[in-house]
């Protein structure tokens, strides 16, 4: 038996219940503009060698907690665990992205790949995230998540990270069979890791779709939000997380909320490029929203942070089913310092805005 939930206001939000102040957390909250987060990487040794080994992952899970009032944990790993467990050999250059040794180009590639075993390939993902749930003891929710389809086939194909990821876009467009090939490989790869994830314990489930905007609308639908809506689909109809809320996150989407809505998630993640108002009008009150404060407003000075969070609390409103979080992850050079600035503003000033 675990613990109950001592905070529960990410749930209650993510559920469209009322709470006594918004609910925050941080994409990337652990990570490297945390002091003790390098100094545990550093003993690990490699990004790697932390994710895999559970007491430390969930060391660097904790350690946001000990700082700051976050309303949320996140699983320390990576969305490009499911690639490295098919047996592209992943790998992290120290200050660089990741890199594959063996990247997906051709139909032989993409058919040697199957969905890995959950409980072996990526049996140190769920034994971190058993730890984690029993190191919070009920403090906060534990979130796990996942790389989406489109955004994990990028990194296959392309091998390492890109800013417009070209190889795997020409993919989808000189033989676009292969292309739903290796995606509808990974979508069932990312139900059952993310099934697998709520059996070890997530009490909430996040898909980031980094690159999601990197498609015009009608590729988009296709290659990205085809895929979200079948993972969202097996999710549903699995025992083990069916109950579990669902947050999906596509990056530079956000011309595409009220169709990501009708797959039937729990919330959408939101960037910086649209207000909360209009956004919560194009989901017409369908799904909880999550974010969507600039990270680059981090950069700038304690008052200028209040008054950003303030127009992110303003622009969403008084209304149930607000997360406040980053448009995006959270970079190595801000100061720790803004992150508690920005967390106390959040539950400060949500909370007069429910008594006004
Ligand atoms: O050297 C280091 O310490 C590496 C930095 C780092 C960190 C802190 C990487 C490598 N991954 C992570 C952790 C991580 N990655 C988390 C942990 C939980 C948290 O605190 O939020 C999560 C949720 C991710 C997810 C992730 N990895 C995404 C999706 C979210 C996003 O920011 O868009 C992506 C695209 C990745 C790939 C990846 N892993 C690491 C890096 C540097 C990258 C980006 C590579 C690129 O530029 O394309």
């Amino acid at each position: 038996m675990s613990a109950p939930l001592k905070n529960d206001r990410l749930l209650r939000a993510l559920r469209r219940e009322p709470v006594d102040t918004t609910p925050v957390w941080v994409m990337r909250q652990a990570g490297r503009y945390l002091p003790e987060y390098r100094a545990t990487r550093a003993k690990a040794g490699s990004f790697m060698a932390l994710a895999q080994n559970p007491e430390l992952a969930c060391e660097v899970t904790l350690q946001p907690l000990e700082r700051y009032e976050l309303d949320a944990a996140i699983l320390f790993s990576d969305i490009l665990t499911i690639p490295d467990a098919m047996g592209l050999g992943l790998s992290f250059a120290q200050g660089e992205g990741p890199q594959f040794a063996h990247p997906v180009r051709t139909r032989a590639d993409v058919e040697r790949l199957g969905v890995p075993d959950m409980e072996s390939e990526l049996r140190y993902v769920m034994d971190a995230m058993r730890v984690v749930r029993r190191e919070l003891a009920g403090r906060v929710p534990l979130i796990g998540f996942s790389g989406s389809p489109w955004t994990l086939a990028c990194y296959m194909v392309e091998g390492q990270g890109s800013r417009d990821f070209a190889t795997a876009k020409a993919m989808c467009w000189s033989d676009p069979a292969l292309a739903h090939t290796l995606l509808e490989t990974l979508a069932r790869s990312v139900a059952a890791y993310l099934s697998a994830q709520a059996a070890a314990g997530a009490q909430a489930l996040m898909i980031f779709d980094t690159w999601g905007g990197l498609l015009a609308p009608s590729a988009f639908r296709e290659f990205s939000l085809r895929y979200l809506a079948h993972v969202v689909t097996a999710l549903k109809s699995d025992m083990r997380a069916r109950d579990i809320p669902l947050i999906l996150f596509s990056k530079g989407a956000s011309a595409h909320l009220y169709e990501m809505a009708q797959t039937g998630c729990a919330a959408l993640g939101v960037d910086w490029t649209i207000d909360l108002a209009d956004a919560r009008n194009a989901v017409k009150g369908k799904v909880a929203l999550q974010g969507n404060l600039d990270p680059a407003v981090l950069r700038a000075s304690p008052e200028v942070i209040r008054r950003e969070v303030r127009r992110v609390l303003d622009s969403y409103g008084n209304h149930p089913g607000h997360v406040f979080n980053l448009g995006h992850g959270i970079t190595p050079e801000v100061d720790p310092e803004h992150v508690k600035v920005l967390i106390d503003e959040v539950h400060a000033y949500s909370r007069v805005l429910r008594a006004a």
